[in-house]
């Protein structure tokens, strides 16, 4: 008989994204979020031990003597989002750049002129690492309560030794002090510091001989990524960066293809990159590469949405060929300032052509696959970690469609309840 210490009885629909732990999800495949309706969940400890329906669970399942009922009142319950790509441990914020990208300036030219990721930089050069926790704190508070219970942060806003070390010790805080689980990721080559302004090959050789070194030795990063683009670092400072990240154990994962078409997919299949992130302008065989070699394409379409250019990942044609694809906010400063992960699934839904089947898989268990975790988390079956989110809607499909608000009451974070909110917002 199975024993449980937490029970979740009464969920209108349990969205489980099963049978999935050992890879991600394609094609078709995504159109199964494997729905239990009426449906129950069993936890012991930190872990799921039973799924099913509710009226198999009493013949099926043991309560110990303390064990804490959790009431889903008809509401749906989905696996934690998981957000695989993420920039929130930064100083400052950047609403000066908006009416500039208003009127037109992009993106890139911004950040030539020495604003832009730039200035994120200046703004957390200035601050303590006490004072950089307690901003970034309020965004990772904000990713809970949209659902998210699992976030991958990268640093990238100090550019000197220095201040990358503070920014990955702020994260591994995080990953200790909140219910978040945390996935670090070094990001030294996020842009050239104004100090090796035109010396581009000098900045490579910092982060490959001295920072690399001093993260890992530090212990302090489980990814490696590089903003691979034009006007910031090429294909060959790209591979140099990575390469030297995967000698010192390091995952690697990068930005790609993004503004211009320089080649980054390739560059992931060629490495066996975890992911490669951002796509907009990815070629066809860099699609189908990144196929070949089971390297996820994760999708950012709130990015492409704040940057308003009309442009988006070519997520149908991705699907069609076998790649597969996940979610994440890319909550950042400059392009994508939201930790809305269910405004995420919206705009998947509307501009990147994705069914709500398709978007949930996405952010959940195939977004666990973006970091490797796809063995412990995104989906709920017996032995994952007891990662549930519980929305006040009558079905899944009501996250995506009722837009722009948070439908989130509850959140369970290793089998226990992190976060409940007054009825929410329809
Ligand atoms: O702060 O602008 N794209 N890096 C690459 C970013 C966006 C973050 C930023
Ligand atoms: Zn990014």
């Amino acid at each position: 008989m199975i024993e449980a210490d937490l029970v979740v009885k009464n969920a209108r629909q349990i969205v489980t994204c099963a049978g999935f732990s050992q890879r991600p999800k394609i094609k078709d495949e995504l159109l199964d979020l494997a729905v239990i309706e009426n449906g129950a969940v069993a936890v012991q400890g930190e872990k799921i031990v039973w799924v099913g329906a509710a009226d198999a669970l009493e013949q099926d399942v043991r309560f110990t003597s303390e064990v804490d009922i959790v009431d889903a009142a008809g509401q749906v319950v989905l696996p934690g989002f998981v957000d695989p790509h993420t920039h929130i441990v930064y100083g400052g914020s950047r609403e000066r750049e908006f009416p500039l990208r208003l009127k037109g300036t992009p993106y890139l030219e911004i950040l030539k002129g020495g604003g832009g990721i730039l200035s994120s930089v200046r703004s957390t050069r200035a601050i303590s690492e006490e004072e950089l926790y307690c901003q970034s704190k309020k965004r990772a508070d904000r990713l809970l309560e949209q659902g998210i219970t699992t976030v991958e942060i990268k640093s990238g806003y100090g550019l000197d030794t220095k201040t990358e070390l503070s920014q990955l010790r702020v994260i591994q805080r995080l990953k200790e002090e909140h219910p978040l689980d945390v996935i670090p990721t070094f990001l030294g080559a996020h842009a050239l510091p104004p100090e090796y302004s035109s010396r581009s090959d000098l900045f490579i050789d910092l982060v490959v001989d001295e920072m690399l070194p001093a993260v890992v030795e530090a212990n302090l990063a489980q990814f490696c990524d590089v903003f691979c683009e034009e006007g910031v670092f090429d294909v060959q400072q790209s591979r140099r960066v990575l390469k030297a990240a995967g000698r010192l154990g390091l995952r690697v994962k990068l930005h790609a293809d993004e503004l211009a078409p320089i080649g980054g997919a390739e560059l992931a299949a060629e490495l066996g990159a975890v992911s490669a992130d951002h796509l907009l302008c990815v070629s066809n065989g860099g699609i189908r590469k990144m196929a070949e070699k089971g390297v996820i394409g994760v999708l950012l379409p709130a990015t492409s949405f704040n940057l308003a250019t009309g442009e988006y990942a070519p997520a149908r044609k991705m699907i069609e060929s076998g790649l597969p694809v996940a979610l994440s906010t890319d909550c950042n400063p400059g392009s994508s300032p939201t930790e809305s992960a269910q405004l995420v699934l919206t705009l998947a839904c509307l501009y990147l052509k994705m069914l709500p089947e398709e978007a949930i898989n996405a952010a959940t268990i195939n977004a666990a696959h973006a970091l490797s975790q796809g063995e412990h988390i995104g989906s709920l079956e017996p032995g994952k970690q007891a990662d549930l989110v519980f929305f006040d809607a009558p079905n899944y499909t009501y996250i995506p469609y009722y837009f722009g608000g948070n439908h989130v009451t509850k959140v369970i974070k290793r089998g226990k309840v992190v976060l409940e909110r007054e009825t929410a917002s329809y």
